[in-house]
């Protein structure tokens, strides 16, 4: 039986649907519908972040050890749902239940950070130039934050924004993917329940792409926003990041990645074709972080293609309730643009990893499938060997279980080649030397490396972020987040009792220059 879902503003359900209604179904499954969803429109928006500005003040009054403290039981509810909460996410998005659930982790280890950051926020104490004056930094909110994000990770990337904006005392408007409503109703439920959050402090408003860049535009407009977070695609980043600059605002903006891994000639072998197997083909393909293309040396290409090919035609793929590497795109929207990145395969690519390519049906088969293709959205994995410079699937983002595989000779001509799609999220290079890791490491334009790893499963503690088309350079995550929301306030103080004028009323001590030691 599916729910019903609505939007949240100030502390009540949004009656009727000004957006329409939109069916939140299993793509695993795609009879079965999960959520009937009432979407709100630009108002409902616009609403959200007035009543968010309204509220604002008095979180901000909350001392942040408290809102620290509503951090710590948010993270104990989440904890106390999480096969409750993961089991949505699996049934609405597809992802394997054991990435569900690691997702879900992902949530209470970023409470788990940020309970403890209540207690922080430092600011500093600063020596002044001149006497009887001292120097002061405090992090002040931002103020009204909208939080725009994908279904990919329905609950645990929204989180790496509504944890930190809230334990810094701002207020929140978020709007999750819509085809993720009910998984987003169900975060923001533990979230306001858990925390035991103020009516206002975070609303929801389920909307599509288009109101909700029409309410982005009118409530900044209208000065009742102060910041945006965005995770989603790089050309909308573009537009987001256009309609901020117009407010002088910069955004937080989290995009798309072409991750490559590069196999060294002393890279343990089958180490690195499990890695890509998982970066590659995990999530079907579809996390920011996952393994765009492969960069082999040419040494070692034709044994480290052969076990890639093999450990990807055994992978199992099907339910993603029962043991798979991956299950169902995340939406039928996915699963048509997936289509279109298959025709960008071209007679010099020599397919791998499946006899077959597109979606896996009783006459387009894969062996061993796990459960009925013919329910749900399931694409054969392909692994495109030869991959070319010019090549659309050398350089653009294919969300989808699709992996290019190209060779090189020396290490610069890997570094170049990974960096020729300019996106800049994640890399991932496999090798003993560390000499090889550290120029990797350099010459690499990503925000991310990892050495030995896949180029996806970042640890929630870490900077999480990329350059050029895969973001403005923001980070989230740790420490580094409060950047996005927070500001630097400087305050000076003098209590000399006179007009101390900065760097006029200074003295100096005198230097003996002249003064040499003995010959
Ligand atoms: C994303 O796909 O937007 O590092 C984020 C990872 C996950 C987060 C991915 N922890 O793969």
């Amino acid at each position: 039986m599916s729910i019903s879902v609505t939007s949240v503003v100030d502390g009540l359900e949004v009656q009727g649907a000004p957006g329409g209604w939109l069916h939140s179904v299993n793509p695993a499954r795609t009879a079965e519908v999960v959520a009937d969803v009432a979407l709100g429109d630009a108002g409902t928006f616009v609403a959200a972040a007035r009543a968010a500005r309204t509220a604002q003040p008095s979180w901000a009054d909350v001392p942040a050890p408290i809102r620290g403290r509503a951090i710590a039981h948010i993270g104990r509810l989440v904890e106390a749902n999480a096969e409750r909460l993961a089991r949505l996410v699996t049934k609405e998005i597809g992802k394997p239940y054991a990435e569900a659930l690691g997702e879900v982790r992902e949530i209470v280890d970023t409470c788990d950070f940020f309970l403890g950051e209540g207690r922080r926020l430092y600011g500093q104490t600063v020596p002044s130039e001149m006497p009887d004056k001292q120097l002061f930094t405090f992090r002040n909110p931002v103020g009204v934050v909208g939080v725009v994000t994908a279904g990919n990770f329905p609950v645990a990337v929204p989180s790496w924004y509504l944890v930190p904006a809230l334990l810094c005392g701002n207020t929140v408007i978020w709007k999750p993917a819509e085809y993720s409503s009910a998984s987003a109703r169900a975060l923001f439920d533990l979230l306001t329940r858990g925390g035991g959050l103020p009516a206002g402090v975070l609303n929801l408003v389920l909307a599509d792409g288009e109101q909700t860049f029409a309410g982005l535009e009118q409530a900044l407009a209208g000065g009742c926003l102060d910041k945006i977070g965005f995770t989603g695609s790089s050309a909308v980043g573009a537009r987001i990041g256009e309609l901020a600059g117009r407010h002088l605002q910069s955004p937080c903006l989290e995009l798309g990645g072409k991750n490559p891994m590069v196999i060294t000639p002393s890279a343990d072998i089958d180490l690195a074709v499990s890695a890509a197997l998982f970066s590659g083909f995990g999530t079907a393909g579809q996390r920011c972080t996952s393994l765009g293309t492969v960069i082999v040396h040419e040494d070692i290409a034709e044994d480290f293609t052969l076990r890639l090919d093999k450990a990807v035609r055994n992978a199992p793929v099907g339910d993603p309730f029962a043991d798979v590497v991956y299950g169902p795109m995340l939406n039928k929207r996915f699963a048509d643009r997936f289509e279109e990145y298959l025709t960008w395969i071209k007679p010099h690519h020599r397919l791998l990893g499946s006899d077959g390519t597109g979606l896996i049906t009783a006459q387009n088969p894969r062996p061993g499938f796990v459960g009925d293709p013919r329910a749900g959205l399931f694409y054969h994995p392909v692994v495109a060997a030869g991959v070319r410079e010019d090549d659309a699937l050398f350089r653009q983002e294919t969300f989808g279980p699709i992996v290019g595989l190209t060779t090189y000779r020396d290490l610069d001509e890997a570094i170049r080649l990974a960096n020729v799609p300019g996106y800049g999220l994640s890399s991932s290079i496999y090798t003993r030397d560390p000499a090889d890791a550290f120029r990797f490491r350099r010459g690499i334009s990503a925000g991310m490396v990892s050495v030995n790893n896949s180029t996806s499963g970042a640890e929630a503690h870490l900077p999480f972020g990329g350059n050029a088309k895969s973001g403005n350079g923001s980070r989230q995550s740790g420490i580094w987040v409060l950047d996005q929301f927070t500001r630097w306030q400087s305050m000076n103080w003098d209590y000399s009792g006179t007009l101390q004028k900065a760097q006029m009323d200074i003295s100096e001590l005198t230097p003996d220059e002249s003064f040499r030691l003995p010959d």
